[in-house]
């Protein structure tokens, strides 16, 4: 059977290495900091030019295909994810990241065609670590297959998580007591690089065996959900339902009995969706 989207997958590869290029050669010199939805909540010029470069090309190779991207949504495009093949982009995961120079900052594209993911290409730019999934095909970094952790006990895991950019206390509160519970279960760990697709893509290289977080948007997951699976890990909404990719709530581990047992320490919040403006 003919695979329909090498053709769009070998160029996300090539958009995610130019990219790429481009914000490692910005870091700490673009500091035009804009705020989006609060005072942490950064963007720069980077993310606008980087999203505007992917974009275009691919509207030049690819007319029919649709777009979610980071920079195009806060800028007012809807956030949709329709049947038509599309392609969700997050030109600078990691903004804050990238703004004081933390050396992890990754360019994002997963692609869905009838809403389902086909492949994720996470390039963490300036570790120089290009990270590529095909629905059924495997997950690489670097060309090297990558398989997550085979822990089964949470005691023996570390767990990987943010503190997103919401600094309402009540907000603040939950995400403290959520993280207690997980830490006295007890585990090893717990870690965060500031970039949500480059933490799933920790989850697929074995090296925690879990990420969770609730306040990430579609964009920050959607290559890292294809990486993770490919690699034999497992998606879940923070609840202990299916992943649901516009609620803003995920976790990402090496298998269901950790899923489980770090969903059941959750507070869940319940937060606006990504595809109702
Ligand atoms: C960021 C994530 C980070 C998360 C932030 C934010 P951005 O993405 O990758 O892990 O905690 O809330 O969503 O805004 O740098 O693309």
């Amino acid at each position: 059977m003919p695979d329909l989207w090498q053709d769009a997958m070998d160029h996300a590869v090539s958009l995610a290495r130019t990219a790429g290029s481009h914000v490692r050669d910005a870091v700490q010199n673009d500091m035009k900091v804009t705020l989006k939805s609060s005072s942490v909540d950064l963007v720069t010029k980077t993310d606008q030019k980087v999203e505007k470069l992917i974009i275009e090309s691919v509207k030049e190779k690819f007319p029919t295909h649709s777009f979610i991207g980071e920079e195009s949504v806060a800028a007012g495009e809807p956030c949709e994810l329709s049947d038509s093949p599309t392609w969700i982009v997050d030109p600078v995961d990691g903004t804050t990241n990238f703004v004081h120079g933390y050396p992890f900052v990754a360019v994002s594209i997963g692609f869905a065609v009838n809403k389902k993911l086909e492949f994720g290409v996470v390039y963490s730019c300036i570790e120089d670590k290009l990270y590529t999934a095909r629905r059924g095909k495997g997950a690489f970094c670097n060309g090297q297959p990558l398989q997550v952790s085979d822990q089964t006990e949470i005691n023996q895991s570390i767990i990987a998580t943010e503190f997103g950019s919401n600094r309402n206390a009540d907000v603040v509160d939950n995400i403290f007591s959520s993280m207690r519970n997980i830490l006295c279960l007890p585990v090893h760990g717990i870690r965060g690089v500031g970039s949500a697709a480059i933490n799933m893509c920790l989850v697929a290289s074995g090296c925690v065996e879990a990420y969770y977080e609730m306040g990430i948007h579609c964009w920050d997951i959607a290559a890292g959900v294809v990486i993770v699976q490919e690699a034999g890990g497992v998606l879940m909404d923070v609840d202990g339902g299916p992943l649901d990719l516009m609620s803003r709530r995920v976790i990402a581990a090496n298998n269901q009995t950790i899923a489980e047992r770090i969903s059941e320490q959750i507070d869940v919040l319940t937060l606006p969706r990504d595809d109702i403006p």
